[in-house]
């Protein structure tokens, strides 16, 4: 009974949204442009470039096309210099319990994150070689709620989408999960991730039961 569990980065395995809070506030603020924690909220699950439009949106800024890719460098390379610092301190609470039971268990593991730093990430808190595939921003021409990354996944672990569960911090990857007709669990607030078939406050709450009724089911 071979399930495939495809686990969402950033919100998720590690708190990155801090590291891109500031690279983004920096760079609004640099603008002229007020950036607030509400609004980084607003950018979880979101891609690079759709993310610098909301912010410039915001503002009321227009710049050409030249200055906007030089921007996005800027962020990232802002980015990078935190994501340098990582350690295997940063991983959220009990996720490699549950990656250790999964595996145990003999179930397909794959990430399916909107971000181009993904592998250099998962490279930094030594998780890199716990999955089977490894989907993200680089491998993705649809951004979610577009299905594309979650159902590439399912493809590489030679799952069906039916017997796919997707773990998600946001609201458009957890409509992504459901797109792609795969059970969806919310990490976070119920409130906010209500479209979720479960959610939990983080992977703490979620017990060996329940993933094997999951792996069962
Ligand atoms: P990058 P996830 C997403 O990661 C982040 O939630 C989002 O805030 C970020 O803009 C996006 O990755 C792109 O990241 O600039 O590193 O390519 O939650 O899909 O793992
Ligand atoms: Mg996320």
């Amino acid at each position: 009974n071979k399930k495939g569990f495809i686990f969402d980065l950033d919100g998720v395995i590690v708190d990155t949204a801090k590291y891109h809070f500031l690279a983004w506030k920096k760079l609004a603020n640099d603008l002229g442009i007020d950036f607030t924690e509400d609004q980084n909220e607003q950018l979880k699950g979101v891609s690079r470039v759709k993310s610098l439009e909301k912010i410039l949106n915001w503002g009321g800024v227009s710049i050409s096309e030249e200055e906007f890719l030089q921007l996005m460098d800027k962020k990232n390379t802002d980015y990078l210099s935190y994501i340098e610092t990582m350690t295997e301190d940063e991983i959220l609470v009990d996720v490699p319990k549950v990656l250790n039971l999964l595996k145990v268990e003999n179930q397909g593991l794959a990430l399916g994150s909107a971000s181009k730093n993904a592998r250099t990430i998962l490279k930094k808190v030594e998780l890199f070689d716990k999955f089977d595939s490894i989907v993200d921003g680089t491998n993705v021409t649809k951004a979610k709620p577009d299905p594309e990354v979650f159902i590439i996944a399912a493809e590489n672990l030679e799952i069906a989408p039916e017997k796919c569960i997707v773990f998600e911090d946001s609201i458009a990857g957890i409509q992504a999960a459901n797109a792609a007709n795969m059970i969806s669990i919310g990490i976070g607030q119920k409130d906010v991730l209500s479209e979720a078939d479960y959610v939990f406050k983080d992977f703490s709450e979620i017990s060996e039961e329940f993933i094997t009724q999951l792996i069962n089911k």
